[in-house]
């Protein structure tokens, strides 16, 4: 059986994050798309939140599941008998820090990181962009999934008003 995990904050999830999942789930029997928590960038959704839109995201995908985790990555890759970690990469900018987490946690554990290119209608897209340009109303509902930019718009009403 190949597994895979696909981590990400996913803060909210896009467009590009389900691109990436949905091909990881093509190249992998299983995948776990695992949701980071204990970072420390601000976020706008709970884990709890994060974990649901991606649950629904991910609904038509028979072979992926979600799940939080807390701590190193590669600890929630030896619990569950994980050797792979699917990655995207959007541009050079990326590559820089990827490749130095893929190698520290290939000295950590026996995991290897498999790199995806991002798909070029996404190639610009972040959920930190999304945020910020939804922040300041723009329109970003061709980004990500409609229930996605519904929970988007209505939090940072929340936030704004
Ligand atoms: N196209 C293609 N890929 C994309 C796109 C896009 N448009 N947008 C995002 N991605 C990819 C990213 O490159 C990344 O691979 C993934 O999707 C998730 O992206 P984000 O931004 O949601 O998540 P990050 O980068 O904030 O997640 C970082 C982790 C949580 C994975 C990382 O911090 C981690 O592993 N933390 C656990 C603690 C740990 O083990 N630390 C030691 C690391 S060596």
């Amino acid at each position: 059986m190949r597994r895979a995990v696909c981590p990400g904050s996913f803060d909210p999830v896009t467009n590009g994050h389900i691109d990436i999942i949905e091909r990881a789930a093509t190249l992998f029997d299983e995948v776990v798309v695992a949701v980071g928590v204990n970072a420390s960038k601000n976020r706008l959704f709970s884990p709890d939140e994060r974990m649901d839109m991606l649950s629904q995201a991910c609904a038509g995908f028979a072979n992926v599941t979600v799940a939080g985790f807390t701590g190193l990555l590669t600890a929630f890759c030896e619990e569950r008998g994980i050797h792979a970690i699917v990655k995207g990469l959007r541009a050079v900018s990326d590559f820089d820090y990827e490749l130095q987490m893929a190698q520290m946690n290939a000295s950590l554990t026996d995991v290897e990181t498999v790199f995806v290119p991002t798909s070029p209608e996404y190639s610009f897209l972040a959920s930190s962009l999304v945020k910020e340009v939804a922040s300041f109303g723009g329109d970003v509902s061709s980004l990500v999934p409609g229930f996605v930019h519904t929970r988007l718009t209505t939090r940072l009403a929340e936030r704004q008003g």
